[in-house]
């Protein structure tokens, strides 16, 4: 195959003016985004993004999650299309690049290709994969779990957020519930433009990150149940303080996980109180615990320890405690060609790279098991993540989606 010559650049000035243009749509109180999942701002930036890939000469297909695919046509229709793509929904504090990045990125380089006149074998097709983020939606990675044939659709349509609406019924509230069934395209590759979300690309100051490896997750959602009563006239002895469950529990998390550095990470993100009043003693804490790990065997131990333990602490208290996994995924590795495509387009592009294990979970990691899959990731600053203030740089956005576009390319045949 031959590789794109090392002048093929993205228009960088028009991928950011959409990466802002996109970032109007939702926006958080701190200059961020709240466009989760199925909320009509997520089906508004759908909307924006499948005008322009239509604008691109796309057409746009939705399967039965809400995963958009916009193809543009290769010279061989039957030749596997080559996947690019990640999702437009954002946590409830997120920032403007997360996900954002690689949809638009993959859009970029259909409309890079159309300027340049380019013609390619295989078809390329953008992607936005439904519910990634599984903040208002658990698990995360919903949409591609099921196109990966991991999680069962009806079993993602019952899925409720915290109002209990279900995720079905609000797929198809926002007019995204489409007709293709789940699951049935097959890929040549796929490829995927992240944000690192993580520190080490601008401490070194490196261009990208070659994706290698992935962290695999477990999340724990657990409930500690006690006995709400009278914060005042209770006698201390006598109380049954779920509260006191979550506390502890939550330093046993930090524990087990600082037991396995540097190959571990664990902390409670989410916590609901219930009846959560200020003259009540806590009679129930639901929570998630969040492990994760790139050694499948560690991740395996910080969850054993944890379901262990925990219900020997909250005996002591007087209270019970159960728990379930509600996400889970093994640390993935990406595939060596793919890899390879995109090292081969930074040493090309003359970008400074290096191998890195993503600590974020991907649609990436579950469109691994049934194709060809690979990763490439630029700094953010200060490697902040999912936290309004997320920021990146112009030249670094460039880099990354150069990066992306010269390794579809090739993978897609330039046809001369
Ligand atoms: O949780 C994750 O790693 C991803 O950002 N959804
Ligand atoms: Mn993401
Ligand atoms: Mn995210």
């Amino acid at each position: 195959m031959a590789a794109p010559g090392e002048n093929l650049r993205i228009n960088a000035d028009r991928l950011w003016d959409a990466i802002h243009e996109m970032a109007k749509i939702g926006p958080g109180v701190a200059g961020g985004n709240n466009r989760q999942t199925l909320t009509d701002e997520d089906g508004e930036g759908r909307h924006l993004f499948k005008r322009w890939c239509e604008e691109a000469g796309m057409s746009v297909a939705v399967d039965e999650m809400g995963t958009m695919f916009a193809r543009r046509e290769g010279t061989d229709p039957d030749a596997l299309p080559v996947y690019v793509g990640s999702h437009l929904d954002t946590q409830p504090t997120g920032g403007r690049y997360d996900g954002v990045l690689g949809v638009l990125g993959g859009l970029e380089i259909v409309r890079s290709v159309n300027d340049l006149g380019i013609k390619t074998k295989h078809p390329i097709v953008v992607t936005n994969w439904t519910n990634e983020e599984g903040t208002r939606f658990a698990p995360a990675m919903l949409a591609s779990g099921v196109f990966a044939g991991v999680i069962d659709r009806d079993w993602a349509y019952d899925r409720q957020d915290k109002e209990g609406k279900r995720f079905g019924d609000e797929l198809e509230r926002i007019g995204w519930k489409g007709e293709e069934p789940v699951g049935g395209r097959k890929m040549k590759a796929f490829f995927e433009l992240h944000i690192e979300q993580g520190p080490i690309l601008e401490a070194e100051g490196v261009d990208i990150g070659v994706v290698t490896h992935g962290q695999g997750l477990r999340w724990i959602e657990c409930t500690v149940t006690g006995k709400g009563s009278h914060t005042g006239s209770t006698p201390m002895p006598m109380r049954k303080n779920a509260g006191r469950g979550l506390a502890q529990i939550t330093e046993l998390v930090h524990e087990i996980a600082m037991k396995h550095q540097p190959n571990a990470v664990g902390a409670i993100g989410q916590i609901d109180v219930y009846p959560n009043s200020r003259n009540i003693i806590p009679e129930k804490v639901v929570f998630t615990i969040d492990f994760r790990s790139h050694l499948l065997d560690t991740l395996e131990a910080m969850v054993a320890e944890l379901q262990e333990k925990a219900p020997g602490i909250c005996e002591a208290l007087g209270c019970s405690f159960e728990s379930t996994i509600s996400g889970q995924f093994d640390p993935p590795a990406f595939d060596e060609t793919c890899v390879k495509a995109i090292r081969d387009a930074a040493e090309r592009l003359g970008y400074s790279h290096r191998n890195i294990v993503s600590g974020a979970g991907h649609d990436a990691c579950w469109i691994n098991r049934v194709a060809q899959t690979a990763m490439v990731m630029c700094p953010c600053v200060d490697g902040l993540s999912h936290n309004e203030a997320e920021e990146i740089s112009k030249e670094w956005a460039q880099a990354g989606a150069d990066v992306l576009f010269h390794a579809v390319v090739e993978t897609a045949e330039i046809v001369e």
